[in-house]
């Protein structure tokens, strides 16, 4: 029999490419050398950095699936892998990266005519300009199809009105998708420029997590939206819904890495703390915590894998991305939640990264698509009964 790897116990590395690999190493030294370092300043102090968008714009992180505009044109699966190396030091992050990436980008890039990809992909892709999606509105957050922004036609474009809530990066944004309905109630997608008459973007404050990803509404007064800034593309929700695809899919990678950050803290804690004179790795309850954590990290990171080879390969169904989402998130979930009991009273203390991770987690939980949003997904699938 071949040796136990207990870090990487089903073998994740060797199905990887070298490509893979090497895309997954230096994103983990970026993340490691320069994004770790300001981690728990940025979660206290609310403080989410634009700057960190150009430098993973320099990495060529961004919308890094795309194969045009200089984009990477790397597999879903690399982009999963740097999903996980930035969420293994925070949510919010990632937040920042999933949104640049599949909602803002992916909007763009399937849905944009020519020149709005020419205009736009570019800079995004650079992190000079910074983009936000607005699909939840105050009454519509599981239920987007009951959103209220209304688009009205007028001569040369659009006249928006209403408000979106909960849109992370929106304070900062340069480009803000938003979807709205027009008059006969179906769905369109549009491109506002920050600093349009009529358009602002408030911080939601008092966030208790992902505190390191600026959150905020879209307000939007009349704003005259020019017909060259629709998205022609996009006709009603399998639009919003395309792009939510993909980054539910970099939730499923990214919420492990979170997990794994959690499970290796814990470990390295519990062989280093001694009660009753023994360490607390030696007794029989901290260890059934620890496999648990490995195993059900080993499970969630080859679900994804199998998802991304999928999609890489065009088989891969929304259905397969809500399983992984919503085991994922709720897995990492619970492994933080555990870790933070394992290190006792530090485990609250912000020294420990355990308790910043089990608050983003409960936000990785909520968004795109709650754990239970996403389990009636699968039981409409088996039963053929919407249940929402
Ligand atoms: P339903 O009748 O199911 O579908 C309406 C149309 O949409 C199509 N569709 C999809 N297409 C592609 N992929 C999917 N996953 C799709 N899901 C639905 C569907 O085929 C249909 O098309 P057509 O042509 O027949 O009209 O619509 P419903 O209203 O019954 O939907 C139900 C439900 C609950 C599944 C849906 O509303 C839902 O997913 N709700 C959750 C809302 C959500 O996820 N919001 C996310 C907001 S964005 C966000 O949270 C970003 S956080 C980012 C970060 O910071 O990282
Ligand atoms: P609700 O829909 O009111 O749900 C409340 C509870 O009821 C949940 O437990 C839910 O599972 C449950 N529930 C709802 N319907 C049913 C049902 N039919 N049966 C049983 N249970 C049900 N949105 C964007 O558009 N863009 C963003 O960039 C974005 N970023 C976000 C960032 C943060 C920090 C947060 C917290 C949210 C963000 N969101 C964003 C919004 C997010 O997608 C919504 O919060 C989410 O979809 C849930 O909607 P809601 O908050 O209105 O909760």
């Amino acid at each position: 029999m071949a040796a136990f790897a207990w870090e990487d116990p089903l073998r994740l590395d060797e199905q990887l490419s070298a490509d893979e690999r090497q895309i997954r190493d230096s994103a983990r030294v970026y993340c490691r050398s320069r994004l770790l370092p300001r981690v728990r300043e940025a979660f206290r102090s609310a403080i989410s950095d634009p700057a960190i968008f150009r430098e993973f714009g320099a990495l060529g992180l961004l919308g890094a699936t795309i194969k045009s505009h200089g984009c990477a044109g790397v597999g879903q699966v690399a982009y999963g892998l740097v999903a996980r190396e930035i969420e293994a030091v925070d949510s919010g992050y990632r937040s920042m990266f999933s949104v640049q990436s599949s909602l803002v980008m992916g909007a763009v890039e399937r849905f944009g005519s020519p020149a709005q990809c020419d205009e736009f992909l570019p800079r995004l892709a650079s992190g000079e300009m910074i983009g936000c999606f607005g699909l939840s509105e105050p009454d519509a957050g599981s239920d987007p199809g009951s959103l209220a922004t209304r688009a009205r036609p007028v001569a040369g474009g659009w006249r928006l009105n209403g408000t979106k809530t909960w849109i992370s990066n929106a304070p900062i944004a340069d480009l803000f998708i938003v979807w709205a309905k027009d008059e006969g109630g179906r769905l369109a997608g549009f491109l506002l420029e920050k600093g349009w008459p009529g358009l602002s973007a408030p911080t939601i404050h008092g966030k208790l997590g992902l505190r390191a990803s600026i959150t905020g509404e879209i307000v939007m007064a009349d704003v005259f939206v020019p017909d060259d800034h629709r998205l022609p593309g996009a006709a009603g929700f399998g639009a919003p819904f395309a792009c939510l695809n993909d980054a539910r899919y970099g939730i499923a990678w990214g919420s492990m890495g979170a997990a794994e950050t959690c499970w290796l803290t814990a470990r390295d804690y519990v062989l280093a703390r001694r009660q009753f004179g023994r360490p607390l790795a030696a007794t029989q309850l901290v260890q059934k915590k620890l496999a648990d954590m490995q195993t059900e990290i080993a499970l969630g990171l080859q679900a994804a894998l199998r998802v991304g080879r999928l999609l890489e390969a065009g088989a891969a169904a929304p259905e397969m991305v809500s399983l992984i989402k919503r085991n994922n998130a709720g897995k990492a979930l619970a492994i933080a939640r555990t870790a933070r009991d394992m290190l006792g009273g530090n485990g609250i203390s912000d020294e420990y990264p355990v308790a910043r991770h089990m608050l983003n987690l409960e936000v990785v939980n909520t968004y795109e698509g709650t754990h239970d949003i996403h389990a009636l997904i699968l039981g409409r699938a088996q039963t053929g009964i919407a249940a929402f």
